[in-house]
């Protein structure tokens, strides 16, 4: 069973999205100016379309906190839908919903279709509105928790864009923590700004041209010990779990750890990072403790074995182009699949940026388990005893 783990519940134009997060250990500083600024950093990026111009997230915390710490109960995080007074009648819990219009068609790359299929709905819209990725933001919450766990324990994490259609940044950037952080607060979370100068004028065109992009983001753990994860069970594989908690974001089809597809193609002298006597006094954790050894590549991206091995976590994440099309795509009815093309809802160009902070949020939230599951404690201060002793013994101080 997880340790670190959580639920999420509400639809993207119901009154409000709700987290409940379990296996927050006591004593955990808890401050709600942290998650909300997680949460900003999630609304932003260029080509968002007009719904986040209506939302500014911010959440409420209803339990599990005392005097800004953890108490070590469920932390029930609300975040309300401001967008809520404009779907109050479409989204009634009560009544028959006699008068309100049903989506009849399904649009391609959406939940749409499946959906009504699998549910027996006869309302797309009962479908959309829970699939939709305003519950990203939802994990959001919980990410935020389990970013604070990882910064008391030595962890930072970032989460970046390497690329937008086929715009890249430099590839000195990837993998590489110091300078993928160079991408907050910029406009596409690019850390290149000459790269993100022109991806931001081809979303002009796409938006012009009522299509979308998608792109690759990746996520950069540092201070990660090794040890996290396990060979012994296919479920215990930190790697295969890093995978799931990327591949169940929307609109995510491929993940790679640190080389990965590419690492195919060649040949195994040139793919494994070797191993030298001597720590690598830009790699400690808890600040200060170091490995007796050092490695001069990460094509592993930090795991070897379904364990991480004390270099960074790299890990990549492929998002499609969202599938809401301002031209549509032709589709078939729900009720007599006939012909027809998908709606038009109002959608982003390009999520994108917001996809780099979701990912972050998911990889925190895998991290943050994996470290309880090894140092498990109720209480922070527990936790922290248990990981330095470990630490000892293996940097044998
Ligand atoms: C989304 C459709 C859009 C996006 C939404 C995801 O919402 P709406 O239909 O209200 O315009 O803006 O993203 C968010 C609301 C968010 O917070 O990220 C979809 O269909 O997935």
């Amino acid at each position: 069973m997880a340790t670190f783990t959580f639920r999420t519940a509400g639809e993207t134009h119901g009154p409000a999205l709700v987290t409940i997060v379990e296996g927050v250990p006591a004593g955990l500083p808890v401050r709600v100016e942290e998650i909300n600024r997680e949460l900003a950093r999630r609304q932003v990026g260029y080509g968002r379309g007009e719904r986040m111009q209506i939302e500014k997230d911010e959440a409420e915390i209803l339990s599990g906190v005392r005097f800004g710490k953890a108490m070590g109960g469920p932390v029930a995080l609300l975040l309300r839908n401001r967008d809520w007074v404009n779907w109050r009648e479409k989204m009634a819990q009560d009544g028959d919903g006699e008068g309100i219009p049903k989506l009849d068609t399904a649009r391609p790359g959406h939940a749409d279709l499946p959906g009504i299929l699998k549910y027996g709905h006869e309302d797309v819209r009962n479908v959309l509105e829970r699939a939709s990725a305003r519950e990203t933001a939802a994990r959001v919450m919980a990410g935020a928790l389990a970013k604070v766990l990882l910064r008391e324990l030595g962890v930072a994490i970032v989460g970046h864009v390497l690329s937008i259609g086929t715009y890249q940044v430099s590839a000195a950037i990837e993998g590489n923590r110091k300078a993928a952080e160079r991408a907050e607060g910029s406009p596409l979370r690019m850390a290149d700004p000459a790269v993100e100068a022109e991806v931001m004028r081809w979303i002009d065109g796409l938006k012009e041209a009522g299509t979308t992009a998608g792109g690759v983001v990746e996520v950069i753990a540092t201070g990660v010990p090794p040890g996290l994860g396990s060979y012994v069970a296919w479920d215990r594989r930190l790697d295969g779990r890093l995978g799931q908690a990327l591949m169940c974001i929307p609109a995510i089809k491929g993940v790679e750890v640190g080389g990965g597809v590419g690492l195919a193609g060649m040949q195994g002298i040139d793919v494994h990072d070797e191993v030298f006597p001597g720590g690598n006094p830009a790699e400690t954790f808890l600040g200060k403790f170091l490995l007796p050894f050092h490695r001069d590549t990460n094509r592993a991206g930090g795991l070897e074995g379904g364990m991480t091995n004390g270099e960074p976590v790299v890990v990549r994440a492929a998002m499609k182009p969202i599938p809401t099309q301002s031209v549509p795509l032709r589709t078939v009815t729900i009720d007599r699949y006939a012909a027809s093309t998908a709606h038009r809802e109002r959608s982003d160009v390009c999520a994108v940026p917001a996809a780099s902070v979701v990912a972050e949020a998911m990889v925190a939230i895998v991290l943050a388990d994996a470290f309880l599951e090894k140092f498990g404690g109720d209480a922070m201060r527990d936790i922290l005893y248990n990981y330095s002793g470990y630490l000892q013994r293996i940097c044998g101080e």
